[in-house]
This record gives C-alpha cells, structure tokens and sequence, in this order.
C-alpha cells in the first residue's frame, strides 16, 4: 500500500535536516551517495520542486529552511509518535473528499490506521449532503480508516471519541478551552473550528470499517470562508493570532486518536463520555434539535452513557436524541 523505499530525495531531506544549522557541502552528499554533483544538484532541484526551501551557496553548498517546510506525507510521518495510525498516508494536493478516497483505500483491504491527507477537496462534505469548505494551504482534511470490533449501532461513539482528540488538540494551541457541540463539531469562542464525519460500512451485526473524516480549520482566514459563514465559523489563528504548523497539529490529533480509541476499545464509553462532558458547555442550556421531520426544544443536559443526547422538554419528559442538529 505504501512505498516502504526511502527515495534520495527523502535520505537527503534527512542529512539536511541534521545539518541545518550550517551548510552540507555538495561533495559530503556525492560522497554519502556515491553520485556526482551534478546528479546531486538534480535531487536538490527535485527536493525544491516538492515544496522545500533550500539555500544554495557555491561555496559552502546547502541549507534546508526548518521553518517553513512542506504539508506533505514524509513530514508528517518523520517523528510520529503513533504505533498505527497515520503510519501509512496517502496524500493529495487535491482530491474530491478525503471519506471517499479512504474508503476506496479500505475497501481494498488498507488497514486500521490507514489515513488520507489533503490539501484541498473539491467536494469536502458534511452531513446530510452539506459541503465543507476546504481551501488549500491553509487547513487539515484527513480521513482514518478504523477496524473497530463493536457492534454497528455503537459506531456513533466514534465520532465523540474522535471530537475529545480533537477538542484536546486544540487546546494545546488555544489558552480558550474549545467546547464541543453534539454531535459533531469542535467550537471556540462559539463558532465552529473543525467538524467530524464519521461514515461506517457494515453487515448487520458487524462493522468492516468506519471512515473517521476530521476537518480543521487551522491557517483560514476570515476573508476565505463564504460571507454565510463568517459569522459561524473560525480557525485556530483567527482566534490565537498566530500561524500553527499543521505538521505539528495533526501528529498531536492522530497520537490523541490513538490514545483515546484505544482507551474506548479498553474501557468502552465511560472515560469517553466523561471527556467529552470536560468541553460540553451547553449543559443547561435551552437547544433546539432539528431532525429530518421535526423540531424539539429542551434544556441540554448532556450525554447519556451510550452517547446520546439528553434532552429535558418542557412537559418534564427526558428525551435521548440519537440524531439532530443542535441550535441554541
Ligand atoms: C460536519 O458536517 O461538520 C462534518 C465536516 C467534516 C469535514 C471533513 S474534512 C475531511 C473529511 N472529508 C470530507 O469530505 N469531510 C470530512 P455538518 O455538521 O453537516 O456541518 C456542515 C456545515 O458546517 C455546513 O453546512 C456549513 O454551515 C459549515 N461549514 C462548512 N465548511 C466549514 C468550515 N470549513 N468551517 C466551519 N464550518 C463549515
């Protein structure tokens, strides 16, 4: 599924990394490689292609920028900490949706952990047939192909295992705690930073995969949402005034993916809920659920121990919303 050769191109980002401080001298790579300086001027015109920044100097040879390196699939694994996801990535410039693509991926067999990377979709998709808008170079995309041994009807509590990874990512970046809002979205200061799609395929009693797609909105500026959107969505530098390295940012998501679905698998739903209920601030507060025929209103009172939400209506009566969209 994944090229396990290192190509020139990738062993010599590695020794100019190393030595990034000084210049590596075009004669030190010949002798590392075996290869005349020409071939080896080519590998570093080819490395410049990919997105990579790199000084040259006739006399002292060549220097890799560490600040400003590309969003591509080596640099996001080089230094992952994970033990299986993300450690196999295929990644696009473009591509329709990130869901569909792993969902081709896993439909041929790729394995948990399996992750597609974009850098921009043309049809990045939400719930119910909503778009989700997705510039390039500014945003993370991915999708992660999950194997989990639980019944179909419990797949819903991915996506709440998966909105905690991302809630907690966030606040290594934000001094503003995110909040979570059921069932799917990431906000800070009350408007929505990322949005979770999680999409299963399944036999009746058995799940052969889950798609978990993660949208995050990281460099996005205010000018490239959609006017409707501005006044309901945001990005982490748009809130904390400053430029996140989305390399950083989707090693920290796909370790705390890890960590957390693994404690799901471990010790079920509760260490979830009670997680998840650490960044729900809308508990109290009066919601309306919008669902494909109907309306409810009821105070939020949080999430039961399957995931569902619990809604206290007016007559008293405590409802479980297994679906919906929730409003204030
Ligand atoms: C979601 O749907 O929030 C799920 C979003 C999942 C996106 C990821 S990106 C990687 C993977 N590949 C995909 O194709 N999708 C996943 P929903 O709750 O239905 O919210 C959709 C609504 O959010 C839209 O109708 C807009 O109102 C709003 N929206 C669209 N793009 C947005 C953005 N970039 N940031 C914030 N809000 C957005």
């Amino acid at each position: 599924m994944k090229d396990q050769t290192i190509s020139t191109e990738q062993e010599i980002i590695r020794l100019l990394k190393k030595k990034s401080r000084s210049y590596l001298s075009g004669q030190t790579l010949s002798k590392s490689f075996g290869l005349s300086r020409t071939a080896i001027w080519k590998h570093i015109n080819a490395i410049k292609e990919m997105g990579y920044f790199i000084e040259a100097s006739p006399a002292k040879g060549y220097r890799l920028n560490l600040d400003n390196l590309p969003f591509n699939a080596f640099e996001i694994s080089s230094n992952l900490k994970t033990s299986f996801i993300g450690k196999d990535i295929s990644f696009y410039k473009d591509t329709g949706s990130t869901n569909d693509a792993a969902r081709a991926f896993a439909i041929k067999g790729a394995r948990e952990g399996f992750a597609v990377v974009a850098d921009s979709q043309t049809k990045g998709k939400g719930r119910l047939g909503r778009s989700w808008e997705s510039p390039a170079g500014v945003n993370i995309y991915t999708s992660i192909v999950l194997r989990p041994s639980i019944m179909p009807l419990f797949a819903p509590q991915l996506t709440l295992v998966s909105a905690v990874a991302v809630a907690e990512a966030i606040s290594k970046y934000s001094q503003k705690t995110p909040e979570v809002k059921w069932p799917n979205d990431i906000l800070i200061n009350s408007k929505k930073v990322a949005g979770i799609l999680t999409e299963m395929n399944s036999e009746t009693d058995r799940i052969n995969f889950v798609i978990i797609g993660i949208g995050v909105n990281i460099n996005m500026t205010r000018k490239m949402f959609p006017e409707e959107l501005r006044p309901i969505a945001t990005s982490l530098k748009e809130e904390i005034g400053k430029e996140i390295s989305r390399i950083d940012f989707i090693q920290t998501l796909y370790l705390n993916l890890e960590t957390w679905y693994k404690r799901y698998l471990k010790h079920g739903f509760e260490p979830i809920r009670r997680a998840w209920t650490g960044y729900f601030t809308m508990a109290g507060r009066v919601v309306k659920v919008r669902q494909m025929d109907k309306a409810i209103v009821g105070v939020a009172m949080g999430i039961d121990d399957n995931g569902e939400l619990l809604l206290r209506e007016k007559s008293g009566n405590i409802t479980r919303i297994i679906s919906g969209d929730v409003e204030i």
